[in-house]
């Protein structure tokens, strides 16, 4: 005989003072047919966001602020999520101003927007920063920010903290100087500069190229997270993507549109514009289509050597 609704009622509550709960009412949220990511896909527009920036430099003294920075967050999750597990902000330096010297567990890799005679110090090495630039800041390593010259600068930076919301074990510690002593180097193995990238963009004779960021020894950037630079030609598009790692995506230059097929069919449309950032959410069939006269260029981060070390990364041609 199937019990009453009453006795239901009361066994579910005769439940929680033991801190016990039922699985069975809950067990295909947490075990889904197809992964669930909450972030939404979304369109940051650099036109809008820069005056915001600089309105940010005008009021907000770098005293105040350690870092200058606008996250990108995603309008269905909380800072710090850009995408479920991604974080990006746009960094905002003037010329004069220091961003102090610290170092956390938190990855952080930057790409660099706009401006020039910026430059950032990481763990001793003095890097400055050109438009393109991807510049690493491993885990636990020293580093400060500075601007000389005219002018301000501004980068997108990209960390692994939403998985730190999930492992609380992120920490950082503050240098008794604003700078650490730091010498400049030209090059350096953790900055990526724009003119090789587009070199190996290039060499590709094809409407479609795509650049993996490696360490020197071929592994990913980081851990958690790793980035690629795409070129899509001017009329042409990419192939369609599915991965269980999400996207934050960075367009260098070029114009054109992020078509994601929804789970019901119906297609989501991103336009974007050069020094846009747009986000693709993990498990989203998509592809990049250039919409311009030029070819455009675009640069990525995503989480798939996580996944990957955690032996869950799923991708298909879609
Ligand atoms: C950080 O250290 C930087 O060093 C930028 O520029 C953004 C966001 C959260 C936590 C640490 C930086 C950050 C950050």
């Amino acid at each position: 005989m199937p019990s009453t609704s009453h006795e239901k009622v009361e066994f579910l509550k005769s439940l929680k003072p033991e801190n016990v709960e039922p699985l069975w009412t809950v067990m295909s949220a947490m075990v889904p047919p197809v992964p669930m990511p909450k972030a939404v896909p979304t369109v940051w527009d650099y036109k809008k966001l820069r005056p915001l920036l600089v309105e940010s430099g005008r009021l907000v003294p770098a005293e105040e602020s350690e870092r200058r920075v606008l996250m990108l967050i995603n309008p269905a999750l909380k800072a710090p999520q850009t995408t479920d597990t991604l974080y990006a902000g746009l960094q905002y330096i003037n010329t004069g101003e220091v961003a102090p010297a610290h170092r956390h567990s938190a990855f952080a890799l930057r790409f660099i927007i706009e401006g020039e005679g910026g430059y950032t110090a990481v763990e001793g090495q003095r890097i400055y920063m050109n438009r393109g630039d991807v510049i690493l800041t491993p885990r636990w390593e020293w580093h400060d920010h500075g601007k000389e010259g005219d002018g301000p600068m501004i980068w997108l930076d990209g960390l692994d903290l939403p998985l730190f919301q999930a492992i609380p074990v992120n920490f950082a510690e503050h240098y008794h100087d604003d700078c650490y002593p730091a010498e400049t180097v030209a090059e350096s193995n953790i900055k990526f500069p724009w003119k090789a990238t587009q070199e190996h963009l290039d060499s590709v004779k094809d409407d479609y190229a795509v650049f993996n960021y490696t360490r020197e020894s071929g592994a990913p950037l980081s851990s958690i997270l790793t980035a690629q630079a795409e070129r899509v030609n001017a009329g042409k598009s990419s192939e369609w993507r599915q991965e269980n790692s999400s996207f934050v995506y960075h367009v260098y230059e070029g114009t054109g549109y992020t078509v994601i097929k929804e789970d019901n069919g119906e297609d989501t449309v991103l336009k974007w514009d050069g020094k846009d950032t747009f986000c693709v959410p993990a498990w989203k069939k998509f592809k990049l289509v250039n919409g311009g006269a030029e070819s455009a260029y675009l640069f990525s981060f995503n989480d798939s050597p996580l996944l990957k070390s955690l032996e869950i990364h799923r991708a298909k041609q879609a």
